[in-house]
């Protein structure tokens, strides 16, 4: 294994809080990443990597070592599972709610609730957990709209204010998870590479620290 590190950041709303942490713990991109569409950067550091890519494919690079360290969503890493990553540190950033919600005022009819979702496996492990029996429906995007359509009984999303829901004639019912975004590591390379990763753990964790 090569001393170099490999940050594998979320792109995205993640990416702008992610930024100003760690230029507090001392990295910097080489680059403007707005103004390029590279994928792969350098930084200040001649031995740190940052790659800038989709939330959710995050966990992948980190478990299968592609990525020493990643940054992601706690709701993209409960979807995913967490088998071969360390979770360190808890960046207290993009802070929101995992939620069941449906259409204002309509409860469930189906004795077999449909649940729309992008989260699956979440909101297989939580209808469960609670003891209701759910048919649970892959959606990419737009989980508001599923309801409104007959589609769909529930959904289970992300939300934060609630405008979103709101704004669709839907309001929120139960919490799943509070969710911000945590540092993960590969854990042969919290081995491997414990005296380059320890550091940067204890300079992330000053830099979230001094936001509180
Ligand atoms: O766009 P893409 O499909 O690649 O992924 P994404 O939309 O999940 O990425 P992005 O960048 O939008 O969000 C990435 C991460 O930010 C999520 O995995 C969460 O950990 C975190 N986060 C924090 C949020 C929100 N807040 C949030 N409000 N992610 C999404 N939202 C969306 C939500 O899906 C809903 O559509 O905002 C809407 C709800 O917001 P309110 O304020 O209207 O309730
Ligand atoms: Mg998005």
């Amino acid at each position: 294994m090569s001393k170099q590190l490999i940050l594998a950041l979320s792109k995205g709303r993640i990416l702008e809080e992610t930024l100003p942490l760690l230029a507090d713990a001392g990295i910097t991109p080489a680059e403007d990443l707005s103004k390029s569409r590279k994928l792969l950067f350098d930084t200040n550091l001649p031995d740190v990597k940052l790659v800038i890519i989709r939330a959710t494919d995050v966990p992948t690079y980190v478990q299968l070592g592609a990525a020493d360290v990643g940054i992601a969503g706690k709701d993209v890493l409960l979807e995913h599972g967490a088998e071969g990553l360390y979770e360190p540190l808890d960046l207290e950033i993009a802070r929101c709610k995992l939620m069941t919600a449906g259409v204002t005022g309509q409860l469930p009819a189906r004795a077999r609730r449909r649940v729309a979702t992008k989260f699956v496996n979440v909101a297989r492990r939580y209808y469960a957990e609670q003891g209701i029996q759910a048919e649970v429906i892959k959606l990419y995007g737009a989980m508001e709209l599923a309801p409104l359509m007959n589609l769909a009984d529930e959904i289970v999303d992300i939300v934060d204010t609630g405008n979103t829901l709101r704004a669709n004639g839907m309001e929120p019912r139960e919490l799943i998870a509070h969710i911000s975004t945590r540092l993960v590591v590969n854990k042969a390379a919290m081995t491997m590479k414990h005296e380059r990763i320890k550091p940067l753990l204890e300079r992330l964790d000053s830099a979230v620290k001094k936001r509180q």
